[in-house]
């Protein structure tokens, strides 16, 4: 297995997130990536490599250029105005507000965004370019022929959309790649995100279309961020009716449950035969996340991996989220076994 990771996420560090009515200290942390680095190295289960470069182009396919240009620079503008924090947004324009975007930086920060839970520092946008490279060189690997790869992308991508950032998120890596993928030739591309949350940001951008399936797996959003997508009854539209699953667990869920929504999802996407699988794989599912509320355990995500390897295809893992930092690279490590199968 190719496995891309780098260093340049380290450039997004962000001390603290508000969480709760409170600033907390930062969950989605570069040890994160130490922590997954060091058990893939520990397990030798595949070959790390350094990712190339691709540049903007591709972002600029799922992302709008005014978004791009905003994030480029939102910590330079915002250090103006305030020389000591993270940047974070206050004010959104929600129901009976313009639509319209302000020239000040908390207006364009609220702009694009939908949550205050996703701090900028100086280094964010080198990181999250970083993620994109790495996402994409996963994905040209198996383009090329490797059955599956795995990109340690951090920041993560899923809950970003084409000009909006929140849930960590600034860049959708996963999106970024399926659309990459569709310009090199794959016809169909499927999507399949089993992170704890509900990946919106990849489901607005396919949602019309039927060149890309999005499936996902995730904490029912009556109960769980995002909260205001990720509910069974959003199937797609126009084109791309029929080609948006998501199959929402309530709190608690363990393997069981869990299993059965994931052989569902297996079937959909053998049906829909695409030419690769990209998986929004994030940990968060795992008991001990401090952030999320399902019970699966260490050996559930090998039993997960080797559902996903059943199908046989072309495989990209992304990673998304996952916060309990001690058990992370295990948990991960679990997944890439099951994936690899017999490999
Ligand atoms: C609210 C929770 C953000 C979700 C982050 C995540 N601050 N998404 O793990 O997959
Ligand atoms: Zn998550």
């Amino acid at each position: 297995m190719r496995i891309f990771h780098s260093d340049v996420h380290r450039r997004h560090a962000p001390q603290r997130e508000l969480s709760g009515g409170e600033f907390m200290a930062a969950v989605e942390t570069p040890e994160r990536v130490e922590t997954i680095l060091a058990a893939l190295q520990a397990a030798s289960i595949g070959s790390l490599e350094a990712p190339e470069t691709f540049g903007e182009k591709p972002m600029a396919a799922v992302h709008t250029r005014a978004y791009l240009d905003f994030l480029k620079t939102a910590h330079q503008d915002w250090r103006r105005e305030y020389p000591d924090q993270d940047a974070l947004p206050l004010i959104w324009p929600m129901r009976g507000l313009r639509q319209r975007l302000p020239a000040s930086i908390d207006g364009r920060l609220g702009y694009y965004s939908a949550d205050a839970g996703t701090p900028i520092t100086a280094g964010s946008w080198d990181a999250a370019c970083g993620g994109v490279d790495i996402a994409l060189s996963a994905t040209r690997a198996v383009l090329a022929g490797e059955r599956v790869s795995y990109g340690l992308c951090r920041p993560p991508g899923h809950h970003a959309a084409a000009d909006l950032m929140c849930g960590y998120c600034f860049l959708n890596n996963a999106a970024i790649a399926a659309q990459w993928a569709r310009d090199q030739g794959a016809e169909r591309v499927a999507v399949l995100d089993v992170d704890y949350h509900h990946g919106n940001g990849t489901q607005d951008i396919f949602y019309a279309r039927d060149d890309v399936l999005f499936v996902s797996i995730h904490a029912d959003p009556d109960q769980e961020y995002p909260y205001f997508l990720g509910f069974a009854d959003e199937a797609g539209e126009g084109r791309g009716k029929g080609f948006n699953l998501n199959l929402p667990l309530p709190w608690g869920t363990s393997w069981p449950d869990y299993a059965g929504a994931l052989d569902q999802a297996v079937a959909r996407i053998e049906g829909y035969r695409p030419d690769i699988l990209i998986v929004s794989f994030g940990a968060d599912t795992f008991k001990e996340d401090p952030i999320s509320r399902f019970t699966l355990e260490t050996l559930d995500f090998a039993k997960m991996g080797a559902a996903i390897a059943q199908l046989g295809l072309p495989t990209v893992v992304l990673q998304e989220g996952g916060y309990a930092v001690e058990a992370l690279g295990t948990n991960v490590v679990s997944f890439l076994t099951g994936v690899a199968g017999d490999e």
